[in-house]
């Protein structure tokens, strides 16, 4: 089964968190997401003292090194989400980047310019999941 990783912000913001949840939803269809509490509406900023940084830092890096795909929803700037796409690049794995498109903001140049990520701006939940449709079954033709 595939392992996929998601990467949403926690600590960036929580804006996000309802298109999280819709996108794992799909992804669900490829494979396993080792990461499905990103999603949580009860995680917050602030919260989660359940594990401490380090705790939370080994985990989602051995969970990064054995997952075959990184899919991550960018259009909430966070460090973590920036870190573990670096880290997820030098291990070559596939990876898949989802931005929101959106008027006053623009994605990050070490995003959007780096040639080894895939990035997909989408306007609707539809248009997402139709990207990661194609990200796991390319069209041939
Ligand atoms: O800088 P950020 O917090 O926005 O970084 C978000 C990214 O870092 C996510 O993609 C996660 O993989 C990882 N991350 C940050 N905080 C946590 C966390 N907190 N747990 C797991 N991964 C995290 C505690 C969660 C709680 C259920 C115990």
């Amino acid at each position: 089964m595939t392992k996929i990783f998601f990467s949403g912000s926690i600590r960036g913001l929580r804006d996000k968190q309802e298109t999280y949840l819709e996108l794992i939803k799909h992804l669900n269809i490829y494979g396993t997401v080792l990461t499905e509490y990103v999603s949580d509406p009860k995680l917050s900023s602030y919260g989660d003292n359940k594990r401490s940084n380090h705790q939370i830092y080994d985990r989602d890096v051995s969970w990064i090194n054995e997952s075959d795909i990184v899919v991550a929803e960018v259009s909430t700037p966070s460090l973590g989400v920036g870190y573990e796409i670096a880290y997820a690049e030098q291990l070559g794995k596939k990876i898949l980047c989802l931005y929101r498109k959106q008027t006053d903001k623009k994605l990050s140049a070490m995003i959007n310019g780096n040639k080894k990520i895939i990035t997909k701006e989408y306007e609707t939940i539809e248009e997402a999941t139709m990207y990661i449709d194609n990200f796991f079954t390319p069209q041939t033709t």
